[in-house]
């Protein structure tokens, strides 16, 4: 491994899919900890480009714009303008936020494809896939639902049960439906392009475990986070397959035209995507003047990627299988994943909507942006999954950045414009005073500087190693140890008989306060800019000013000459009244779909609540019962009611109309093909006009939360239930 810095640095940060905004698991997993790097590194002066963009094909955006009834492209528009809105707002310093819709990235991709063919990585294959006849068309993972081999949850999507996690293949579902038209998909043979990944396994392995490749070290192993090398490891000892690089959709990349069998197919989205990486550089390069090729083929470019946990097969292992297949690439230097970050003791979820979205707090929190990065970055999900709770984060606020950060800078400068007019005292470097880095000691000026100087040199070392917590802990001992430094010697009560002792003691801190105004900024970019304007100096520009800040320092030069006048104080962090977490603790829990009707979840943490039991029956009573098993062929809301959703049931021997109270609960699409259990001799009601010819029998917890009850799989219409 290349034992100096690298010349350059090529930063990527998972791309969002555009079907939905950001939450804080998004911003805590992959763009905070990228955007806290890559503003250091600009800090240092080193030469970096941050990508990112929307990740705009695949199922998960065609299963939201069918939902929404609009096409692909309405979602995708909709949603990359939001995402890039937002992270503008919370201060993501991207050089470039593209999308993978863009012209230019389809033309990328497609090119990758045809080298990997050329170089023959493919294997082209016919296999058996299933076909929705009455949609005419071949169903994506996603779009086919069944149940779950292993847990039993009916609404496992065809990549993965949700509920219990497992990944799993479409035919492993247990009665399969299409999620198009409800009914049962059939299999089709189709070809498609899959790479063969088992050829790669080995190097792989080797790089993984060693860094090397073909005996060339590349990185140093040890630099890499456990999880994430046990993850690959896990992979690499099941073995690799070959995995198809196509799929049958009408949005995406185009295979290639011209070659042979291409209609109708596109890339894989996990073939695309990471892809959008580059062609997120090339358009850079092409707005910037600059060489793109440099930042992705020199083996002296660090190519980093930051993600979240659910990516690492695809970032540490077929994405480099790919881009060393296709032979001119380098590899990622490291690629430093997160855990994820839960909310208030759940996992987070967009689906269940328990989540904390990032444009609402920008819009609510308006001005107080820095105080979730400063939240985030310390409670980061570095080696084990963390925790967000709205009294954290009030806590995190009111305690660190109010009383320590906001205090000390105010203090300083409050007491600089009191005793001399706004301008740095000039202090007398041999005058006694007590340090503020460690209780009960002499402090001296030059010395003092020196300290100051290894805090930072150590903040920076833990950031180069992706510690982000630990970093933000040193960066917070500098405004700790300048409250100490106030709060040992008193300023204000020596001034009167040792004015010589508070010119050192002020000088001092005010050159904490600078050195915080250019260190912060990866943490706290807007809080770094609010300091540099009390300060009174030019906005920091990303040119190396922390680098220049080290180096003054490391001489021992004060970046705050004497006599320099200061700006007016400002406060620079709001405590955050009870109140107002209150509200966003009530608006959480009641926008909370777990706990409500519909929900595949069981509402965790609540002591079981049983009803009495009914009033015991004779066996002929329930012999009068003729309980039968059927299909929900046809579904629909019944007009004017929210409750009551129009069935029609198939039950073998004949097709009847229910009408059921689960409306509250499914909507059509959700009981579509389901198989059910009947009330069939129940005497027929009518209903808002409706006659309703037997009852859908279900399961009904304490929180009135429904489920289906079901015969087991393929089972037949119309045969009794005793
Ligand atoms: N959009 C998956 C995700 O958001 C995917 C990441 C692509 S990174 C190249 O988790
Ligand atoms: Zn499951």
């Amino acid at each position: 491994m290349p034992a100096s810095l690298p010349k350059r640095y090529l930063v990527t940060a998972a791309l969002p899919y555009a079907n939905g905004p950001l939450h804080i698991g998004h911003l805590a997993g992959a763009y905070l900890p990228a955007d806290i790097y890559v503003r250091y590194l600009r800090l240092m002066g080193r030469d970096v480009v941050f990508v990112c963009g929307s990740d705009e094909h695949g199922a998960a955006i065609t299963v939201k714009a069918r939902k929404e009834g609009v096409t692909p492209r309405e979602i995708v528009d909709t949603y990359h303008a939001s995402l890039r809105d937002t992270f503008q707002k919370i201060g993501i310093s991207f050089n470039i936020y593209h999308r993978t819709s863009e012209p230019l990235h389809h033309q990328t991709s497609q090119d990758f494809f045809r080298r990997l063919n050329e170089n023959g990585e493919f294997i082209e294959e016919t296999t058996e896939q299933y076909f929705d006849e009455v949609a005419q068309q071949f169903l994506a993972d996603r779009y086919i639902s069944g149940t779950c081999p292993v847990c039993a949850n009916p609404d496992a999507y065809g990549d993965q049960c949700e509920k219990c996690g497992t990944s799993l293949n479409p035919t492993d579902l247990i009665n399969p439906r299409s999620m198009l038209s409800g009914t049962t998909p059939v299999k089709r043979p189709t070809k498609h392009w899959f790479l063969r990944l088992d050829k790669h396994e080995n190097w792989l392995r080797e790089w993984i475990n060693t860094g090397k490749v073909d005996g060339v070290a590349l990185h140093n192993p040890n630099d890499w986070k456990n999880h994430v090398v046990g993850q690959c490891n896990s992979w690499l000892d099941q073995g690799l397959q070959p995995r198809a690089m196509t799929r049958d959709l009408d949005w995406g990349v185009d295979v290639p035209q011209e070659i042979p069998d291409s209609a109708g197919k596109k890339l894989y989205v996990w073939l695309d995507a990471p892809i959008g990486y580059i062609s997120a550089t090339r358009q850079w390069a092409a707005d910037n003047g600059k060489d793109w090729e440099k930042y992705w083929k020199d083996p002296e470019t660090a190519l980093i990627h930051f993600i979240g946990k659910d990516n690492i097969v695809f970032h540490c292992l077929i994405f480099p299988a790919i881009l060393h297949a296709h032979g001119e690439y380098i590899l990622p230097r490291n690629v430093p994943a997160n855990q994820f970050m839960n909310l208030e003791g759940r996992k987070l979820s967009t689906s269940k909507n328990w989540a904390v979205w990032v444009h609402e707090f920008v819009d609510t929190f308006k001005g107080q942006e820095d105080a979730l990065r400063y939240n985030m970055a310390k409670n980061m999900p570095e080696q084990k999954d963390s925790e967000f709770t709205w009294k954290g984060f009030q806590e995190s606020t009111n305690t660190e950045l109010v009383n320590n950060l906001a205090n000390f800078v105010n203090r300083v400068m409050v007491l600089t414009h009191k005793y001399y007019n706004g301008l740095i005292p000039e202090p007398d470097p041999e005058q006694a005073f007590l340090s503020g880095w460690q209780p009960d000691t002499q402090g001296q000026y030059n010395e003092e500087l020196g300290i100051l100087h290894k805090r930072l040199v150590e903040m920076g070392r833990e950031i180069e190693r992706f510690n982000f917590r630990e970093a933000l802990r040193m960066l917070m001992e500098i405004s700790g140890a300048g409250n100490a430094l106030l709060q040992f010697n008193e300023p204000w009560k020596a001034f009167k008989d040792n004015p010589a002792q508070v010119r050192v003691v002020l000088n001092l801190a005010m050159q904490f306060v600078a050195a915080i105004g250019v260190a912060s900024r990866p943490f706290l970019p807007f809080t770094a800019a609010r300091i540099r304007h009390m300060l009174h100096l030019p906005p920091l520009e990303d040119n190396g000013e922390l680098l220049h800040l080290l180096n003054e320092l490391a001489e021992g030069n004060p970046t705050l000459p004497p006599h320099h006048a200061i700006n007016e104080a400002e406060y620079l962090f709001t405590r955050i009244p009870d109140e107002v977490i209150q509200q966003q603790i009530d608006k959480l829990q009641s926008s909370d779909q777990q706990n409500q009707p519909g929900s595949n979840e069981p509402a965790v943490n609540q002591p079981a609540v049983y009803k009495a039991l009914a009033e015991t029956i004779t066996f002929d009573d329930f012999a009068k019962l003729d309980i039968r098993t059927g299909t929900i062929v046809e579904a629909e809301k019944m007009e004017k009611s929210k409750k009551l959703l129009r069935l029609k049931v198939d039950l073998g021997f004949e097709q009847r109309t229910i009408l059921s109270g689960i409306a509250e609960h499914f909507s059509p699409e959700d009981v579509l093909g389901r198989q059910v259990i009947v009330l069939a001799n129940l005497a027929p009601r009518v209903m808002m006009g409706v006659e309703s010819a037997g009852m859908i029998l279900m399961a009904e917890d304490a929180a009135g939360k429904l489920s289906f009850v079901a015969p087991s799989e393929g089972w037949p219409n119309g045969y009794g239930v005793k």
